[in-house]
């Protein structure tokens, strides 16, 4: 009877937990990226590698190239079930790693200057039946091996391979928007990965992870404390931290900045003020890069962010912003140092447009920018929107080096649940033609310093980086980590490329799933533009959090804080009208463009209401009124969605069922949220074009203060 009762009480908990089991997958979890190397299916693929990568000949010792020959061994028994080999015989190596100073190298007919591989390029060339991956320097030698296991990883033939590489751009660098408590503004994906209290004496092994992670995609600078940055970082204490990091990461070719606080000299020097003219400030900061430079010879800068929301900055004495960056540059000189100083400014007390601001600031100051200064410009005029045209400051500076920001956590598109490819938003900003030369003046082209000889090049990603398993949160996070760094080293690389490589190393070989995960990842960003923010919208997001459609706030303490502010609704049309008879923002582009501009019909569909106020009447290219095709967009962004669940439902059999699921309980949320934002824009909105839905699409679940009255006191990665 006993036992019976026992048994009784024991089913539930047996039944439930055999229940929870089948909801635990087994498998991967996402940590190790794309440098998984499992072992390679295609038998006689995996055959053809073992011969080709029988034995490696590498020279010198160092630590990258302890690092190269770890990650050989780690792909040698990955891919290929083979324990590498490494020998002292050139002639008999199968793979050879050659400095350019090698005299061995002599032997070969190598056509190419390889002066022009700079420090970081390399060749990976096939001569007769040997692969040479050639560079100037280890960390070139680092990159050419990652190049090599990534033609591995991918399946490429390496019988001949002919690449010369060289990095379009030269700082490419991640920014950490991590606080010193280990919060992430605009991070979802868990705490920060630098635990500042246990360093410098814990070196957590995820250090390293992060660093050859990076290395493989050719980034080579980080930043790792927010720009809205803590003065304690200067101090000693703190800087024997950075110092840790930046010996770990050394090896790996990655140069360690810091996020500085222009207040520092008065906020933890003592200093009555900071302004940038004043000797002792001046001299503050000399002493100081000397003191960073004493325990890191190799560090790379600073990144400011200075008179931007509520920041301190030269503005605060009259000063420029040239005045206050040079007079850090002038610090860091002496040393080889950098400045990065963003362009990402708009103040409470100007009249003028918001979009308008950092070209009105910041163009009179061109040329006035010491050669160790890169002015950082985020790739749209507003912030991060899904959609934005390229600011207008690329191409109006040509005596001035200009650094492209982009984010890649994805603040404004979802966070890390919704699945929103940036390889496409990249490629967009990056392709923009500013006709600032004449056609074919690309955004790109100002980047690396083409169009006008920049002396200091430079792209920055916003990372998107936590202490998650997977890194990212999203697994396909990972992939706008890895876009960005692809894109930083090659901008002209096609982001269907990159995804392909992606999907490949990180989800699955099979080439019918590689198709539809390709296209999923293809045109999911304008997926998320078309639910969110479609037709040149921007800045409708609710307050603070930014989780969420706020259209309808228009009470925060500064008037371009809120959303009506952007998208001027009301019962004639919507948009903004940014012509001549508006803001004029469009007087800040090229003359090509603001003839383009200045007309809807001739202004790109997808930006009409970031460039005009449309009537509700006006006929869209497609014939039908603004209203309809605004109700269209937002059902085809929800579309997009649905499709994309079908589309993962198709690759179930070739995904790891960890990641399956991860992915499909994502695209869950994805969907009710992109509902949510469709809705409630279309309810907002419908106040003021009083039309019905148009026939044949879904009504507003709910009412408009449904969607008002919804409250987020807790949404992740609050500024
Ligand atoms: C905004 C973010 C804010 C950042 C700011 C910046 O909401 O958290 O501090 O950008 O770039 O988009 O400085």
């Amino acid at each position: 009877m006993k036992k019976l009762f026992m048994l009784l009480i024991m089913l539930p908990i047996l039944l439930g937990s055999s229940a929870m089991a089948q909801h635990r997958f087994s498998g991967e979890d996402g940590y190790r990226l794309w440098l998984k190397y499992d072992l390679i299916q295609d038998q006689s693929l995996r055959q053809q590698y073992r011969q080709q990568l029988q034995s490696f000949f590498i020279a010198s010792d160092s630590a990258t190239v302890d690092i190269i020959k770890h990650e050989l061994t780690l792909a040698s028994n990955g891919l290929l079930g083979q324990t590498v080999k490494f020998t002292d015989s050139v002639p008999k190596a199968s793979v050879v790693f050659f400095k350019s100073d090698n005299p061995q190298l002599a032997k070969y007919d190598i056509k190419q200057d390889l002066t022009q591989l700079g420090q970081e390029g390399y060749l990976l060339v096939t001569v007769a039946k040997q692969i040479l991956l050639i560079a100037n320097s280890e960390q070139g030698l680092l990159y050419a091996t990652f190049d090599l296991l990534r033609q591995i990883q991918t399946g490429t033939s390496l019988t001949q391979l002919n690449k010369k590489q060289v990095p379009k751009v030269q700082l490419r660098m991640l920014n950490h928007w991590d606080d010193l408590d280990r919060h992430t503004e605009r991070g979802y994906a868990g705490q920060s990965i630098f635990d500042w209290h246990k360093l410098p004496d814990y070196q957590e092994q995820r250090y390293y992870d992060y660093a050859r992670a990076n290395a493989s995609i050719g980034i080579n600078g980080i930043v790792p404390n927010n720009v809205n940055a803590n003065a304690l970082i200067l101090t000693p204490a703190y800087l024997h931290k950075v110092k840790a990091l930046a010996d770990i990461f050394r090896p790996y070719g990655i140069k360690v900045y810091l996020s500085v606080k222009f207040s520092s000299p008065h906020l933890i020097g003592g200093l009555e003020n900071s302004d940038p003219v004043k000797p002792e400030v001046q001299q503050w900061w000399q002493d100081k890069a000397a003191e960073i430079y004493q325990l890191i010879p190799d560090f790379g800068g600073f990144l400011v962010k200075a008179n931007s929301e509520g920041q301190p900055g030269p503005g605060d004495f009259g000063r420029t912003h040239a005045q206050g960056a040079n007079m850090l540059a002038r610090a860091l000189k002496p040393f080889g140092g950098n400045v990065l100083w963003r362009a990402f400014v708009y103040a409470h007390d100007t009249k003028a447009e918001r979009s308008l601001q950092a070209y009105n600031e910041f163009v009179p100051l061109d040329g006035k920018f010491d050669n160790n200064v890169s002015v950082q410009v985020k790739n749209g005029p507003i912030d991060f929107q899904p959609r934005e045209p390229f600011s207008p400051l690329f191409g109006a500076m040509p005596h001035s080096s200009l650094a492209m920001e982009f984010q890649i956590t994805q603040e404004y598109l979802g966070f890390s649940t919704h699945l929103a490819y940036l390889g496409t938003l990249y490629k967009e900003a990056l392709d923009a033609d500013t006709h600032s030369k004449g056609a074919g003046s690309t955004v790109a082209k100002v980047v690396d310093g083409s169009l006008s000889d920049s002396p200091l090049t430079a792209m920055a990603g916003v990372a998107n980086i936590g202490m998650d398993r997977n890194w990212t949160g999203h697994i396909f996070g990972q992939a706008n980590w890895y876009v960005f760094g692809r894109l930083a080293w090659d901008h002209d690389l096609s982001a269907a490329d990159i995804a392909d490589e992606w999907i490949n190393m990180t989800l699955t070989h099979n080439k019918n799933a590689i198709a539809q995960i390709k296209d999923m990842m293809m045109s999911s960003r304008e997926d998320v533009v078309n639910y969110m923010t479609p037709l040149g919208l921007h800045h409708l997001m609710d307050t603070g959090h930014h989780y969420g459609p706020g259209p309808w706030v228009d009470n925060l303490g500064r008037a371009d804080w809120n959303p009506t502010y952007y998208h001027r609704a009301d019962k004639q049309g919507l948009g903004i009208d940014r012509t001549a008879a508006g803001t004029n923002a469009i007087s800040q582009y090229a003359p090509f463009w603001q003839e383009k501009l200045a007309d809807p019909a001739t202004t790109p569909t997808e930006l009409l209401l970031w460039f005009h106020h449309l009537s509700w009447d006006y006929t869209m290219p497609s014939g039908k009124n603004l209203w309809y095709e605004l109700v269209h967009h937002y059902n085809m962004g929800v579309a997009g969605v649905e499709k994309m669940q079908q589309q993962w439902q198709s690759v179930k059999n070739q995904i790891d069922p960890n990641q399956f699921n991860q992915v499909e309980m994502a695209l869950g949320i994805q969907l009710k949220e992109a509902k949510w934002w469709r809705d409630a824009c279309l309810a907002y909105f419908q106040t003021f074009s009083q039309r019905p839905i148009p026939e044949g699409f879904p009504k507003p679940a709910h009412d408009v203060d449904y969607y008002q009255s919804l409250q987020f006191p807790y949404a992740p990665g609050q500024g």
